[in-house]
């Protein structure tokens, strides 16, 4: 449930993207650091060096305009698949608004995307969610591939009744990174409409 500051009149969101390990996770949130001016930057934690697995996580602070008078500020988070069937930290999964699957293009890694998707999820409903409860949105990342995995065998994997926005990115160049979390974002600011209504 994001969190409402009224004397700063901020909403702070908590976005996790997921995904198995070298999927794209970390470049996703280098490159929407790239892409956005210094303004919508709030700060910055350090980011892994491409190519490197993340060793716990990343995390980016990004303001996404205005919700009502309100600020809408998420907070981006990896969690890299290690640490999910490790010791996960619990800490990164409290309080969840939105989730991210980064899913690999490459066709050796079909099957690592399936269960980590499926993993991720029963991780959640440990964590009392019900995932079908929070907004998501499914990238297919590496569509420059020359041997990307086909979208459509992609989806009948991981979102065969496509009900959960999806878009194709290619991280590294940045396309789609920014539409990502602007999809996701739109999502999260309907379901706040939704509950400061009732
Ligand atoms: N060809 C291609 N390579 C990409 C793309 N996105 C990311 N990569 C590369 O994939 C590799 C892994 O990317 P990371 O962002 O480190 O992956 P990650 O999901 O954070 O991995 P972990 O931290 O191990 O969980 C890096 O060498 C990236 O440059 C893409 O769209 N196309
Ligand atoms: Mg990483």
């Amino acid at each position: 449930m994001a969190f409402t500051n009224f004397e700063t009149k901020e909403i702070h969101a908590k976005v996790i993207y997921f995904g198995p390990s070298g999927s794209g996770k970390t470049t996703n949130l280098k490159n929407i650091l790239a892409k956005t001016s210094i303004e919508i930057q709030s700060g910055l934690l350090e980011l892994q060096d491409e190519g490197l697995s993340t060793q716990f996580f990343d995390f980016l602070p990004l303001s996404l305009g205005q919700f009502r008078d309100f600020h809408f500020k998420v907070h981006l988070f990896t969690l890299p698949l290690n640490e999910l069937y490790q010791t996960v930290p619990t800490v990164i999964l409290k309080g969840v608004d939105g989730c991210v699957f980064v899913a690999d293009s490459r066709v050796e890694a079909l099957a690592e995307n399936t269960e980590c998707l499926k993993k991720v999820k029963a991780l959640l409903t440990e964590e009392g969610y019900n995932t079908a409860d929070i907004p998501w949105v499914i990238q297919y990342n590496k569509r420059d591939l020359a041997e990307a995995t086909p979208v459509a065998l992609l989806r009948q994997q991981l979102n065969p009744a496509q009900r959960f926005p999806e878009l194709e990115a290619i991280a590294h160049k940045g396309d789609g990174v920014l539409e990502t979390i602007e999809a996701l974002a739109k999502q999260m600011k309907r379901l706040l409409d939704g509950q400061t209504r009732n």
